[in-house]
This record gives structure tokens, sequence and C-alpha cells, in this order.
């Protein structure tokens, strides 16, 4: 079996003696990489102004490391108007925050161009390359036309629309034949698989077989999902652990016996969250009796802060807190309480842990780990409720959380209302039966089932769209 190949955008390389980052695309792929060794290749995260056109290169537990910086210009082309205000609001349905600039999707197509310049001479001929996400779309037929042979998949982490949405995108034909260079598509759900068949029948004109591939000269490129998850069994334990802690305590002897509703995501428009906070109002308008009885903390971790339309973002929800403590509060209540930056991991892992409704109400998004987490997280004796959007790719296989439209303010608030009032029996039966299918579809085994996939081992006929939807 030859090496694992990762590319993504951005590479965190780990201090020496340092375990890599806990959560994230590390976690899923350690088992890959030692099992194999491998090669993980991206952007440093380092912006020069006149970056050299230099990989460095670097050994950590057993894996190779090899990072470039991007130009300034690159990061501003590439980066944040191509990536993030062109392909993040179109692959999320949100044609009036998109921005398109020629330039800036020529730069975005050169950076791809450069990523296989300097990944080429660092591939062995038996090779597997997994590359991540929207910003490296172009990347497998950058490497194809410098003659790379080797097994390429691509895993699509955000959703995908169908033509009619992804057609506004003027260079959405070359992105779509773009995919036709790798041997297998991977997203995250059966509703991004049929938008993804839905653009490239339409995008090609070619004809998608039912096994769900598309052959052009003599490749095949094979297109399923694979909902990704999370390291459940250690997540659980860490919000075990937590819950004690003397952190999480001073969170609950805060509460003076109140309930709490608890959100965490990054600060970003697809997470829904100026809806949210409208919904939690609508909860103490309709509903006195939660006034004085319910307390919502909603962490958002800072951002894409160089991108106008998150600063924006900011200053709204900021606002609407304060409207709706202005509005409700109380001498000794208040009922928003937001704390605008990232809190470590096991500070909030605790805090699902106490808390008793979790609200995640992302207006679009491919999958969303924190739905996952907030169930992981549950002492299955007596469990929160997850109020979850139906817009999450998540909600495909989470039917006994309650399923919302995030848009739909008073619906979301009887969700609330509802999960506050559910009794324990109900509560335990939901989260269990979330919870073992966590446990049995987690992190380790997307990864090892797209690469069983990608090299070949797994006929993709031979299964539903989903393992999921099984
Ligand atoms: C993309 C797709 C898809 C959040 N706040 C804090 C914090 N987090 C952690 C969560 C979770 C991760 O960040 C976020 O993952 P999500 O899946 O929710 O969202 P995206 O960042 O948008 O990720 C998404 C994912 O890729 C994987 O394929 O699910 O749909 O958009 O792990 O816990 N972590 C810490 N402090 C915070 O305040 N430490």
């Amino acid at each position: 079996m030859g090496r694992l190949v990762v590319v993504s955008n951005r590479v965190a390389v780990p201090r020496r003696g340092e375990v890599p980052s806990a959560g994230g695309l590390a976690v899923a792929l350690a088992d890959a990489f030692a099992r194999r060794g491998g090669l993980w290749f991206g952007w440093s995260g380092t912006v020069a102004p006149d970056a050299p056109d230099v990989v460095r290169r670097a050994r950590r537990s057993g894996v190779d490391y090899a990072v470039m910086d991007l130009a300034s210009s690159e990061y501003d082309g590439f980066y944040l108007r191509h990536s993030n205000a062109t392909l993040w609001p179109l692959f999320h349905f949100r044609l009036g925050l998109m921005q398109y600039d020629r330039a800036a999707s020529e730069t975005y197509r050169a950076v791809n161009r450069r990523f296989a310049e300097n990944l080429l001479p660092l591939l062995k001929r038996d090779d597997t390359i997994w590359v991540h996400d929207y910003q490296l779309i172009p990347l497998g037929a950058e490497l194809r036309r410098l003659g790379a042979r080797q097994r390429i998949g691509y895993f699509h982490h955000i959703p995908f629309p169908p033509w009619a949405v992804l057609s506004t995108l003027p260079c959405a034909g070359d992105l779509i034949r773009d995919l036709l260079s790798y041997d297998l598509v991977g997203v995250q759900t059966n509703r991004d698989v049929a938008g993804l068949q839905d653009a490239m029948a339409a995008g090609t004109g070619m004809r998608v077989r039912p096994d769900g591939s598309v052959r052009l000269r003599g490749r095949r490129t094979r297109m399923a999902a694979f909902p990704i998850g999370i390291a459940t069994a250690e997540f659980a334990d860490l919000a075990r652990e937590q819950a004690a802690s003397g952190e999480t305590q001073r969170l609950v002897t805060s509460l003076t016996g109140r309930s709490l509703i608890i959100g965490a995501e990054r600060l970003d428009y697809t997470k829904g969250l100026p809806e949210r906070m409208r919904a939690f109002a609508a909860l103490l308008k309709r509903w006195p009796e939660h006034r004085g009885a319910v307390t919502y903390l909603q962490v958002a971790a800072r951002s894409r802060e160089d991108v106008e339309s998150y600063k924006e973002l900011k200053r709204e929800i900021e606002r609407l807190a304060g409207t709706i403590n202005g509005e409700y509060a109380d001498a000794d209540w208040t009922p928003v309480r937001y704390v605008g930056r990232a809190l470590p991991r096991g500070t909030l892992a605790g805090y699902y842990r106490v808390s008793h409704v979790g609200l995640v109400t992302p207006v679009r998004d491919g999958m969303n780990l924190v739905a996952k987490e907030y169930v992981a997280a549950q002492d299955p004796e007596d469990p929160g409720v997850l109020v979850l959007s139906r817009f999450a790719g998540a909600a495909e296989s989470m039917p006994e959380a309650l399923l919302v439209n995030p848009l739909d303010a008073v619906g979301v608030a009887e969700a609330l209302d509802q999960a506050l009032r559910m009794p324990r029996g109900e509560r335990r039966a939901r989260h269990a039966a979330i919870f073992a299918r966590l446990i049995e579809r987690d992190v380790s085994g997307w990864s090892a089932d797209f690469l069983r996939a990608l090299e070949g081992d797994d006929p993709l006929e031979d299964r539903p769209a989903t393992r999921e939807a099984a």
C-alpha cells in the first residue's frame, strides 16, 4: 500500500513534541497516517508581500509536512475573495452575498496551479492523493495536466447546490469539469450527491450512470456521500471529565437553578446566529413562563474578520443580544450571555454536558460537527435535547433531534419550549438512538471508508448513496 498524501488549504504543522490538535482533520487522518505513513501538503498560513516560491518540510510523529506561503496578492485573490467571498456563499446558497471578480477567479486557479507544481516533485508513483475542500477544486486537474497518474480523491466539506444555483458563477462550467480529473468525489449527504449529480449532468452534458459515476476519456469519476463523523468516544470522555471541573461548576452555580440553552460556532453567516437570537426572543415573548427561568449562552468564535460581510454580522449579533437583554433582563437575570471568542475545547465539552438544550440552527451547513459533539457530550442518564436545523447535513442522520427550519423564529421557539419541557424518558430514548449512530460512524470510520472507496475495493454500486440511509 502506498503513502497517503493529503492536501488541504491550511496546514498547521505541530510544534516538535506537540500532539496534533484535537478535533478537525488531524484527528480524522491520524489512523490512516499511522497505518501507512504519509505527507500533508498545503498553505502554511503565512502571508508575505512577495512570498518566495519555496516549500518547507518538517517531520512530526511519522508524518511529513510540506508547506508553502502565499504572497499578499494571492491571499487576497485566492483566499479572501474567490474562496471566501465567492465560493463560500455560493455553495451555501447565499447568492445575494456572492461577489464575483474575474481577476480573483484567475488568481484562485493560479494558486491551485502553484500548489500542483510544488506538490508534484514530492509525489511517489504509488501514492494515493486526497484533496480537501472548495479552495482546491482545480488541484486535481492541475496535477493531471502536469502528468500525475496517481489515484486522486476530492472531499467537499460544504454543501453542493444543484446547477440552477451553481451556474450563477461565471466560471461554474470550469469548476465542474475540474471534478472530472478525480477518481472519486465525496460529499457529505444524499442531498449533496443529488446536487453534485445535477450540476455534473447539466454543467458538462455528460450522463451520470446508475452507479453514480461519469466516464470521460477512459477515466471514471465516482460520486458518493461520506458523512463525516467525530471522535465520539473521546469527546464523550472529555465531557464527562470536564463536567466535574471547577470551570463547569462555576457556570452551573451562576445559573442558580435556571435551565441552560447553549450554542457554539465560528461567527459565520451560514450558522444562523441572528435567526437564532430572534427565535430565543420569540420564546420569551410567546411563553412568558420561560422568562427568568432560562439562560441562553452563545459562544461565537471570531472568523474571517478580513471579509466585510463577517464584520457586519458581528455588529448585528451584538446588537440583537443587547436588544433582547434590554427588553427582558432583570437585575438578577441576563437572558443572553454572549461570548465573542473561542473557548477551549474541553470547556465547551463540559458546558454542553451541563446544558439542557443544544441549539444548532445553521441556515445551511455541510455537516455541522457541533451537533454531533453536543450529543456525544451528554450524560446518557439525563441528556440534554438537540434542536437542529434541517439544513445541516447532520440532520440526515439525526431524525431523533428536534428538527427545525431556522428561518421560522416561532417554529424554533416551539421546539425550544418542547425541549425545555421534555420528559426524561423521551430525552433518553432520543439521545440513545443518535449516540449509537455516532459511535458506529465515527471519524476514523469516515476516512477509512473514503480511502477504501478511492483505492477501489469498495464497489459503490452495491450500497445506497450513504450508509446512514441504509
Ligand atoms: C466545515 C463545514 C463540516 C466551534 N467553536 C469553538 C470550537 N468549535 C469547533 C467545533 C467543531 C468545529 O469547530 C466546527 O466544525 P463545524 O462542522 O461545526 O463547522 P465548520 O468550521 O464550518 O466546518 C461543516 C466541517 O467542515 C467538517 O467537514 O461539518 O459543515 O462548514 O469541532 O467544536 N472549538 C473551540 N472553541 C470554540 O469556541 N475549541
